[in-house]
């Protein structure tokens, strides 16, 4: 090996390289950034082009032979990298009357966010649930889980995983069900009634994600707007609610934050920023959306907006009360003491 000392940095670098080394000082202030620079940008998917590209696989693939009928929100900004931000997946996925998406578990968590159509159901390890729009439905981490549809007209919902987060660390592991359809253990709306109605089973213990897996937007519904008629309304969010999980009051999902905000009627909301990445989908009324120094953006019916972390974002409803549902990475940054926001 040749040790006399290289003439000049570059000279050197190329030494470094056959010995997998390489010099932190070019590298630091890339490592330890001053502040966040996610890569993933604010970005709208509009419901109407994008729900007429997801139909348009509906007569070239099933849901069976694609396992499941997906198209994946790519955040420009994250091209080729299955991320709607940057630690967050997100897609849009179809079912067709008489469909199966057959039964399997991995260890990523997902929620499912249904945007339209009637009378697909979701089985979570033994049980049942239907799907409608504006419900909020857990698949926990290696639960095996498959979606039919026993109705006659298309259903879409918004799936979100924490796949980036789960590949960061290295814990993504996935398993096919021998039967394409798991079995049925407990009766429809058993979860709800043992978890879900401010009781609990005397000597439950504290479970990872929330056992009321399915979350009816009837009642979420009813929640906000009945705290929209009386309660105070945060300058900085709106009318938001968290989804939670009864058993320890953590989140729902432990490493996704869900929540449900309503924007009142004319209401616009103070600036904020939070190291957390979020994605928004909008249900009802008009919402506008600005992110950092933009202009604000409308969001229509079913639209799904990406807010990446530390942007500063408002909100503001146009018209009449806007309600949208958003998932977050925020409890990985609580529970990792990292969560930082900021209030203006
Ligand atoms: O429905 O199980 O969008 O496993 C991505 C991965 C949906 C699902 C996705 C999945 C699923």
């Amino acid at each position: 090996m040749d040790t006399r000392t290289p003439s000049s940095l570059d000279d050197y670098y190329e030494t470094l390289k056959p010995l997998n080394l390489a010099p932190l000082w070019v590298r630091l202030k890339g490592l330890v950034p001053s502040e966040p620079k996610p890569k993933a940008v604010p970005f709208r998917w509009p419901w109407e082009p994008t729900r007429e590209a997801l139909l348009a696989s509906g007569s070239l693939i099933s849901a069976k032979e694609a396992e499941r009928r997906v198209l994946v929100l790519e955040n420009p900004g994250l091209p080729g990298q299955s991320r709607v931000t940057d630690t967050l997946y997100a897609g849009l996925q179809l079912i067709l009357p008489g469909e199966l998406a057959p039964a399997h578990r991995h260890t990523q968590s997902a929620l499912r966010f249904c945007l339209e159509g009637e009378g697909a159901v979701t089985s979570v390890d033994g049980e049942r649930t239907r799907m409608h729009r504006g419900d909020f439905i857990i698949t926990p981490f290696w639960t095996w889980h498959d979606h039919k549809h026993e109705g006659d007209e298309p259903v879409i919902w918004l799936d979100g995983l924490d796949v980036p987060l789960v590949s960061a660390i290295g814990a993504g592991f996935r398993e096919e069900h021998m039967e394409e359809d798991q079995e049925i253990t407990r009766p429809e709306g058993d979860a709800l009634a043992r978890y879900g109605n401010g009781l609990l089973p005397l000597n439950q213990q504290a479970t990872h994600t929330s056992p009321v897996f399915s979350y009816p937007y009837e009642r979420t519904r009813e929640s906000l707007h009945v705290l929209g008629r009386s309660g105070p309304v945060d300058p900085h969010h709106g009318l938001t609610m968290r989804y939670i999980n009864p058993t320890n009051g953590d989140w729902a999902i432990p490493t996704i934050g869900t929540t449900m905000k309503l924007v009142p009627a004319g209401f616009e909301t103070r600036p904020y920023r939070a190291t957390s990445s979020e994605v928004v989908v909008l249900l009802e009324g008009t919402l506008e959306v600005a992110v950092g120094d933009g202009d604000f953006e409308r969001l229509s019916r079913n639209d799904v907006f990406s807010v990446p972390g530390w942007q500063t974002v408002r909100y503001r409803a146009v018209g009449e009360d806007a309600v949208a549902f958003c998932f977050s990475d925020r409890p990985v940054h609580e529970k990792l003491g990292l969560f930082r926001e900021w209030q203006g």
